[in-house]
């Protein structure tokens, strides 16, 4: 895939490589028994990564309906099931990772990598929460894994109210937790500066999407 990138100044010179979470990772407690943790640069070395998830590893390009017509998704798309090798070790490091710091909350492991990767600002994900399983009706967990181009995630009530904002790139981490997907929604918006390439790798339990 050819997609302009701009390394970091930070991140190029490393080999790809997890810092700790324990003690770092900050927690956003919004209302309606909703969570957010943040840890900027969880991840050091980012760019390696990166450069293996812009190459050839499955990237899909979906439509969907839109009233009477299709469109594209804008956006791409790669889905790991459960089992199914991570394109680099630094994301199956990742998985164990989380699964040791959140386990004991979370009550189960983490099981999918879904990833989305937005080529330009022209790309987004619009206002939605993850809901189409059991995170309907039940608290979960969601943690995201960002690579490349700073991209905000916004996040508000259901409902409406005011929103939050965490700009994710170069090897940041937020997990969205307690009742997240049902009282709050999110989205990556559309933006007209140049931006490079960013991929998230979304981490969810089992029968979560
Ligand atoms: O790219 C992100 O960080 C968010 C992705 C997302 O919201 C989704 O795929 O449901």
């Amino acid at each position: 895939m050819e997609l302009a990138h701009q390394p970091s100044m930070f991140d190029v010179a490393e080999e790809a490589a997890l810092t700790p979470l324990r003690g770092r990772v900050r927690r956003h407690v919004l209302d309606g028994g909703a969570w957010v943790d943040h840890l900027p640069g969880w991840v050091r070395g980012s760019d390696a990564v990166l450069e293996v998830l812009l190459g050839d590893i499955g990237w899909r390009a979906d439509r969907r309906q839109m009233y009477d017509r299709e469109v594209a998704v804008p956006r791409l798309l790669r889905w790991y099931g459960r089992g199914e090798a991570l394109p680099h070790p630094l994301l199956t490091e990742a998985h164990a990772a989380l699964d040791a710091h959140y386990g004991p909350e979370l009550g189960e492991p983490f099981v999918t990598a879904g990833m989305c990767l937005y080529r330009d600002g022209r790309d987004s994900v619009a206002w939605h929460g993850d809901r189409l399983g059991r995170s309907r009706t039940q608290d979960t967990m969601v943690a995201i894994v960002s690579f490349g181009s700073p991209r905000p995630l916004l996040l508000r009530p259901v409902g409406g109210g005011e929103s939050l904002r965490f700009s994710l790139g170069h090897g940041d981490l937020v997990v969205m937790g307690g009742s997240c997907q049902r009282t709050w929604e999110h989205c990556i918006p559309k933006t007209t500066r140049p931006v490079g390439p960013r991929v998230s790798v979304q981490f969810r339990p089992a029968g979560v999407a």
